[in-house]
């Protein structure tokens, strides 16, 4: 396993797109045989310069709760960076190998041929609308761990066996590309993934995850994640080599005026949600929204602040899905020191009883979740240490 691990590290395994159709995601079953195997070649998309940071120009990582993370330094590549967080070499692989299907989908989103409904991958030897190709991809980067017993994507929400075990193993949810419907235009869009350890995906909850990551395809791509045994979320940055490269860690989520509201169309006819949204606006917060969950959940993790709601009505029902997009980036969020909340609960503690479970959420600081959860059913379960009217 150590020379495969070394392999993924120097990206030998980059998955690309084959002609080869995949007859497991073509009819789903409940749970499908493990995927057969596939070559997986090396790619040389990327260019050969290079624009390595120096770790003397970057600051040490702040976080002090771990004397694995204290050994963590900002300009680590992603394998450092893992190895130092965490003796579970399963994990390391699982996590390495996403990378490399991450930094093959930013390719893919980069160079897509956009038009009509669909942006299609018109680079190498496959057509294939990005969305499909990336859940393909991640499908390919999982059973080539060998640690994934299990996983299903919003694309395909059922189990399928990557055929990994079950001890010692784990299980994935993943979004393949999430805001697909704001590719053509250009956005940012990104890849949403939890893990879970073993075979199970549902009667788990989200705080059961041991890691949960986002992939952001932007003018900058970034591979965001946090792991259960350290604190922090930490991101990396794809540089033009092809390398991981640890750039940042969040702790800290504090007050600030930042406001990113989504399923705006519930305010008709939820009333609280109208409120609370007037509130941003009388307070003047600054709006920073694009419909993509990933970039404006992520804005709240680099920025340090704000809120993102998604909240439901009666004609508006929630559509954002527990497992695949809402538990991953809770995970995500709370790791960074802020917090969740579906309006009383947060969204780490549901119970996820099916794979295609919705539900509405809000990300943020403490004070912005507890004025939401106020606002919304009138108390909040978290203990405000200052008024709520008191956000910076
Ligand atoms: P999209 O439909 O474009 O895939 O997950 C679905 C999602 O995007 C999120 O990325 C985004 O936050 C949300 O839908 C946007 O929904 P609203 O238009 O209702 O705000």
């Amino acid at each position: 396993m150590e020379t495969s691990l070394t392999c993924c590290a120097r990206g030998a395994i980059l998955p690309t797109a084959s002609s080869q159709q995949y007859s497991t995601l073509a009819s789903p079953r409940s749970v499908s045989p493990s995927f057969s195997s596939k070559s997986l070649r090396g790619s040389s998309i990327y260019g050969d310069s290079l624009r390595i940071v120096p770790r003397s120009s970057l600051k040490v990582s702040k976080a002090k709760s771990s004397a694995l993370v204290t050994k963590c330094e900002i300009g680590d590549s992603l394998e450092e960076f893992l190895t130092k967080s965490t003796s579970d070499k399963g994990l390391i692989r699982l996590m390495m190998c996403m990378g490399e299907a991450l930094r093959t989908i930013a390719f893919k989103v980069r160079t897509a041929s956009c038009g009509g409904t669909a942006c299609v991958n018109s680079f190498g030897d496959e057509q294939l609308a990005v969305d499909l190709l990336a859940n393909k991809l991640l499908f390919e980067a999982l059973q080539y761990s060998h640690f994934c017993k299990y996983a299903c994507s919003e694309e395909v929400p059922e189990l399928q066996d990557m055929g990994g075990p079950v001890e010692g193993g784990f299980s994935v949810a993943f979004d393949p590309l999430d805001g697909s419907s704001i590719v053509d235009t250009n956005f940012t869009v990104g890849t949403i993934f939890g893990v879970w350890p073993g075979d199970k995906l549902t009667g788990v909850t989200g705080g059961d995850q041991v890691a949960a990551a986002m992939g952001i395809f932007g003018p900058r791509t970034t591979y965001v994640l946090a792991l259960k045994d350290i604190p922090g979320t930490h991101e990396f940055l794809l540089l033009d080599e092809g390398k991981w490269q640890h750039v940042k860690d969040t702790t800290t989520i504090g007050e600030g005026k930042m406001f990113s509201p989504g399923n705006l169309r519930a305010t008709s006819d939820n009333t609280e949600y109208a409120k609370l949204i007037d509130y941003y606006v009388r307070e003047k917060y600054t709006l920073r929204y694009t419909g993509g969950m990933v970039p404006d959940v992520n804005q709240i993790i680099v920025k340090e602040k704000g809120i993102f709601t998604n909240v439901a009505s009666p004609s508006a029902k929630a559509k954002l899905r527990l497992l695949f997009e809402v538990a991953p980036l809770g995970f995500l969020i709370e790791k960074a020191g802020g917090y969740s909340s579906d309006g009383k609960q947060s969204v780490l503690d549901k119970v996820i009883n099916n794979l295609d479970e919705r539900t509405q959420v809000a990300y943020g600081s403490k004070n912005e979740i507890i004025r939401f959860e106020e606002m919304l059913y009138g108390s909040s379960r978290l203990k405000a240490a200052q008024p709520v009217g008191a956000a910076a």
